[in-house]
């Protein structure tokens, strides 16, 4: 039986992955590299420390400790002044109609997200009130694709993994869904999500329905 919903916030939710893409990017040319969108996406659902990890390899840059920690800070103020102006008008389209939905009837949700600014941007969009329980980045110790973050959901929620469907736009969250036990909705194509149960552009093109009659089969 389906009983609760995990969402992933960054490209389910709310299009924040562009802003966190173009604060990387100004990161990397900080470092005098570079990356393409398809690297970004081994960076989507990653921890703010793996993914400069991840840049600081791309680039071939050599970062002192010190220098690292003050380019996470740099990143994170990039990225703050980015989603500044954030609102419900950002939502991705149809996200905010599925979680009404999901609310009113009677489905669990949690938030699963891998970013320490999570309860901000859902404060911002005016979603807060909606969830029942929120994991993010602060909350955990091993970043997706370990499966902690929905896990923790799932406890929160006072559901097993099976009960639960996570929704998620990244490779990592794909795979952490998926060693969590839990049936996962990729946001996102077959090809850049594989292991994903079922793939929508958008959460628009669903229903909380139509997904708890499938996964209840
Ligand atoms: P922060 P999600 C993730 O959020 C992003 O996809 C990823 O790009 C970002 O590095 C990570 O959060 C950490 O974010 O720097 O704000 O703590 O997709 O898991 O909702
Ligand atoms: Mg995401």
């Amino acid at each position: 039986m389906i009983k609760g919903f995990l969402f992933d916030l960054d490209g389910v939710i709310v299009d924040t992955a562009v802003f966190h893409f173009q604060a990387w990017r100004r990161c990397a040319q900080k470092l005098g590299g570079d990356f393409t969108e398809a690297q970004n996406e081994e960076l989507k659902g990653v921890s703010r420390v793996d993914s400069l990890k991840k840049i600081i390899e791309w680039t071939g840059a050599s970062v002192t400790a010190d220098e690292f920690e003050a380019l996470m800070v740099e990143k994170n103020e990039w990225y703050l002044e980015l989603v500044q102006e954030l609102s419900a008008a950002d939502g991705l389209p149809g996200a905010m109609a599925f979680l009404q939905q999901a609310h009113a009837r009677g489905i669990k949700i949690a938030l699963g997200s891998a970013s320490k600014n999570a309860p901000m941007i859902l404060d911002k969009m005016g979603l807060t009130p909606l969830f029942d329980a929120i994991i993010d980045g602060n909350n955990v110790i091993n970043g997706k694709p370990h499966p902690e973050v929905f896990l923790k959901g799932a406890a929160a929620l006072g559901l097993n993994p099976e009960e639960c469907v996570v929704f998620e736009d990244s490779i990592a969250g794909v795979q952490a869904a998926k060693t969590g036990g839990m049936s996962c909705v990729g946001i996102g194509t077959p090809e850049t999500l594989e292991g994903a149960d079922v793939h929508f552009t958008a959460l628009g093109d669903t229903t909380p329905e139509e997904l708890v009659a499938r996964f209840n089969v």
